[in-house]
């Protein structure tokens, strides 16, 4: 099956990173997320997993008080900046870079000049978390380059929070928790709340995880996505009037959410009522996968979808149409759209025999369709980030 990435690791690159000298070598992986989508901000609870798609980053000292180098392989892209300055106006992905420094220093941790080289075959912007690749790998290689002890927990929270603050995304913490902390052959059951989880057995087979990145990024993943955000918010002030112990939607139970419906702007009751669900579908999802009753693995899948499409609204055209076309074709037991939404990929629960079929059919009908190429991945859960050097 081929990988997305077309620029794969030339004999150059790799050469060109031989004579790099890096002190720290760090593996950073991208995630997927099997069921849970939007309940992290609400406090409650996803089915994450680090995967096999990587972001490496080569990092040496360079002896300077506070220059600092950063350089995509991949991309070839080149950007430059000084720790000591701190208004950088970046674009793009150097956002991430100058937000994860900012906020290590924010610690009272004291860095130093650095070069640092990355190497990725992680799909950007396919809502697989290259971004919180790009961050925790970052973090994960300075607190190693600069001896500065960042515990794991540390490292997905100060990622998340160079989001919040230098990005703009007001994310939830589930896509970088699941890049440090996941474990091989296993995904994370987390309550958002507690920041408890669980590492339960992913043992699929004849199963796998495909995803079909439709390759479009709309432009309101951002702003789309802070506005859900706000809306629950809403949601959790009105529910207070009658519960007041309430402190997110996570306790908040349907019956209770009913009872008010008539007092509810009805957007803002769709967004509250799909979190509850997804929240429930995700502890049902726990207990199918440890019963390995992957057909109601599928048909939960399949219900996070409509809630996504239906009441909370973040779903697109081609996602929907990727959805429903894995309904007409056998060995598929589950779809839907993964991350953020607004683009990116769908998470399909595919019977390994079916899949080259399925992704041939799939592609034709999706460039017939929308004019518009599809490309296919498998994943499999994979350790979070760690230092190979
Ligand atoms: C994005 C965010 F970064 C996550 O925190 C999460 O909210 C996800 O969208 C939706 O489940 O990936």
């Amino acid at each position: 099956m081929a990988n997305q990435i077309t620029r794969a690791q030339s004999p150059e690159q790799l050469a060109q990173l031989g004579h790099f000298n890096a002190e720290v070598i760090i593996n950073s992986p991208g995630r997927v997320n099997l069921i849970g989508e939007h309940t992290d901000y609400n406090n409650g609870f996803v089915m994450p997993t680090a995967i096999d798609k990587t972001i490496q980053f080569h990092l040496k000292k360079n002896g300077k008080a506070s220059h600092c180098s950063v350089s995509s392989l991949n991309y070839d892209s080149f950007f430059e900046f000084d720790l000591a300055v701190e208004d950088h106006n970046e674009a793009e992905w150097t956002k991430y870079i100058v937000g994860v420094t900012e906020e290590i220093k924010k610690l009272g941790h004291k860095l130093e000049g650095f070069d640092c080289m990355m190497l990725s075959n992680l799909p950007m912007g396919a809502g697989i978390s290259s971004s919180a690749a790009l961050e925790c790998g970052l973090a994960r290689g300075l607190s190693e380059l600069f001896n500065l002890n960042l515990s794991n927990l540390e490292i997905v929270k100060l990622s998340q929070m160079a989001e919040h603050n230098y990005v703009g995304t007001k994310c939830g913490i589930m896509d970088q928790f699941a890049s440090v902390m996941s474990e091989e052959n296993h995904v994370i059951k987390l309550d958002c709340k507690s920041l408890e989880y669980d590492l339960l057995p992913f043992a699929i087979e004849p199963y796998k995880l495909l995803l079909l990145n439709t390759n479009v990024s709309h432009s309101l993943s951002t702003s789309e996505y802070n506005v859900r955000r706000q809306e629950c918010e809403t949601g959790v002030a009105l529910l207070q009037k009658w519960y007041p112990e309430v402190r997110s939607l996570r306790d908040v139970n349907l019956k209770q959410l009913e009872a008010h419906k008539a007092d509810f702007d009805p957007v803002v009751y769709n967004r509250c009522s799909y979190v509850i669900e997804e929240n429930e579908r995700v502890n049902k999802a726990a207990k199918a996968l440890k019963a390995e009753d992957l057909e109601t693995f599928g048909k939960l899948m399949y219900a996070s979808h409509e809630g996504l499409q239906h009441k909370y609204e973040v779903s697109c055209k081609e996602l929907d149409f990727l959805t429903e076309f894995s309904k007409d074709h056998e060995g598929i037991l589950g779809c839907r759209m993964m991350g953020g939404g607004f683009g990116g990929c769908t998470i399909n629960l595919i019977h390994q025999d079916a899949a080259e079929d399925y992704i041939e059919a799939a592609k034709k009908a999706y460039f017939k369709e929308f004019n518009r190429n599809l490309t296919a991945f498998t994943a499999m859960p994979a350790n979070g980030g760690e230092r190979l050097h």
